[in-house]
């Protein structure tokens, strides 16, 4: 096609390319499906947005001789951008799962993040690039971060230099873009890097001449903590799928009627939080547990309506796990989480059902494979499986009064007692199950989670500040990154449970949904204390 409002797109099926699609209709252009390799060939630019892994990705460019096209396409100078793994796959080889070989346009090999160094894998988050070359797509970036999430990646070295437009730092300098002629390929996601992000999709899709020119100085910088905002949804008694909120878990009014709170509509709520800065958006179907979440329709018409507006990204959560319906179809944990990331979900979070894992893992010691998060993360990456923890303090005058891993507590008990464990809830809190906080983050890290949601029930809807007893524990205990949750109330907790514990984001609801404090107050006063965030 020789229409200049057409991008074609390269999606082979792997996983959500929902957001890149959406990305591009937002910026006005209309997106033309590969279908064969010719219609690579015939592109007038191209984009391919890698997801999934970097064996089966090779396997199906392969056998589709879209491989062939791709490498004949990008020799030819011909307008091309990948992201994330379609930046990968364009080196030699990868470790994933491998040595697998890749496209073997750029000499290198991707290689796995070095957790041993103190830096979490997978990277995940806003970070700072360090451009080293003009790029033209990059121009608008600056200073300001771009999201990334990945556990491999690609290194610098002499023989691909000449390739290389800008590097990131996160415990190695690791390529954060390429760049040779019109062929343009990107680690970080555009699509999910809000502003900044579009900016590089609309220099990519628009000619040079359409564009203002406005290049800020750059200065290099860190992997920013993360202000996340949560909504708990759920129906209301008449029918509506409300935003809600309660008070250690408490999500009835104690007024006459005992409804269900009502603080605002899931879509607009997630589209004005993300206008409002927020580095991510979750949704929590809190009811999740005992209805049947693909039943829920209004839950992915809600993720649908919301991935078209919001250009970060989006987790959802409850009632992710195998599902036996009325009619005896049984869905796997896997479908289900499937249908929400088709629905523009960057990551699920798994609550009840990674508690009944866990402690199976505990007993028997042996990874099956068939629990959620082991096949959730093998196909869809671990950084997409977040594990959500819903833990109450149990007080203790004497640690050796339980198998679970206790901590001196800062703060006494009501009874003056010094020491706690935290016991996993399931069902919203419901239910107390014989595993702690600390051995369930630990559990699930080895069973294939990607990243930790830890709330704490005492401390949901009170406003007094994060646990950060807990919160420094389990973010001690696990390599993987850890989203503190429950409790924010003011500025200052923010900066308390980043300055101390190794908490790489912190999330909060209440204190949003009231309108008492602006994400953008949070922000600012983080950068005032020295904590690094994207502005
Ligand atoms: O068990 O896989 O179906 O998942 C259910 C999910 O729903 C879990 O992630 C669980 O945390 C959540 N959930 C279940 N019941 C409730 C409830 O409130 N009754 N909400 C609930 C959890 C906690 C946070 C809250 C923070 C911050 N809400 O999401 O947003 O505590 O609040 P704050 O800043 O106002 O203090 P499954």
């Amino acid at each position: 096609s020789n229409d200049d409002s057409v991008v074609t797109l390269l999606d082979y099926g792997a996983g959500n390319v929902r957001s890149v699609r959406n990305a591009i209709r937002h910026l006005g252009f209309q997106i033309k499906d590969v279908q064969t390799p010719k219609d690579i060939l015939n592109a007038r630019r191209l984009i391919f947005p890698g997801v999934g892994a970097f064996a089966p990705a090779m396997d199906v460019l392969n056998n589709t001789g879209m491989g062939e096209a791709l490498c004949t396409y990008i020799q030819n100078d011909r307008p091309f951008l990948g992201i994330c793994l379609g930046l990968q796959l364009l080196f030699e080889s990868s470790e994933e799962n491998g040595p697998v070989g890749g496209l073997g346009l750029i000499p290198g090999v991707v290689g796995r993040f070095d957790s041993s160094k103190g830096f979490r894998v997978p990277h995940i988050g806003w970070n700072a690039l360090q451009i080293t070359k003009d790029s033209e797509i990059l121009d608008d970036i600056g200073n300001r971060h771009v999201y990334f999430v990945h556990s491999y990646r690609a290194m610098p070295s002499k023989e691909n230099k000449d390739w290389i437009s800008s590097t990131c730092n996160y415990g190695d300098e690791f390529i954060a873009s390429v760049r040779k002629g019109k062929v343009h390929a990107v680690q970080f996601h555009p699509e999910k890097s809000g502003d900044v992000g579009l900016s590089v999709l609309r220099r990519f899709l628009l000619p040079k001449s359409s564009l203002t020119e406005k290049r800020t100085e750059r200065k290099a910088s860190k992997l920013a903590k993360r202000v996340i905002a949560c909504l708990d949804v759920r129906t209301n008694d008449e029918g509506d799928l409300v935003v809600t909120k309660g008070d250690q878990y408490d999500v009835r009014e104690h007024a006459e009627k005992n409804e269900v709170r009502n603080l605002g509509k899931p879509v607009e709520l997630a589209a004005q939080y993300y206008r409002d800065g927020a580095d991510e958006v979750s949704f929590l179907n809190i009811t999740g547990f005992r209805d049947f979440p693909l039943g829920d329709l209004p839950m992915l018409q809600v993720l649908r309506s919301a991935s078209e507006n919001v250009f970060v990204p989006l987790t959802v959560g409850g009632g992710i796990r195998d599902f036996t319906d009325s009619n005896d179809r049984y869905y796997s944990s896997l479908e289900v989480a499937s249908e929400y990331f088709r629905s523009g979900a960057d990551k699920i979070s798994i609550g009840s059902d990674a508690v009944h894992a866990a402690e199976e893992y505990l007993k028997t010691k042996v990874k099956t494979g068939k629990s959620s998060i082991e096949q959730i993360s093998r196909v869809y990456g671990n950084q997409a499986v977040v594990v959500s923890i819903d833990p109450r303090r149990m007080y203790l005058n004497d640690p050796s009064d339980v198998e679970f891993k206790s901590i001196r507590l800062t703060k006494q008990g009501p009874n003056g007692e010094e020491y706690a464990w935290y016991q996993c809830t399931i069902n919203g809190g419901r239910e107390g199950r014989p595993i702690g906080a600390y051995e369930l983050a630990k559990a699930v890290e080895e069973l294939g989670a990607g990243e930790i949601l830890l709330n704490c029930i005492d401390c949901d809807g009170q406003g007094k500040g994060f646990d950060v007893d807990l919160i420094k524990m389990i973010s001690d205990a696990v390599s993987i990154p850890v989203i503190a949750s429950s409790g924010a109330g003011a500025v200052e907790h923010f900066t308390d449970v980043f300055s101390k514990t190794n908490a790489s984001a912190a999330l909060a609801a209440g204190i949003f949904h009231r309108k008492e404090v602006p994400i953008r107050s949070v922000k600012e006063h983080l950068l005032k204390e020295g904590i690094e965030v994207r502005i």
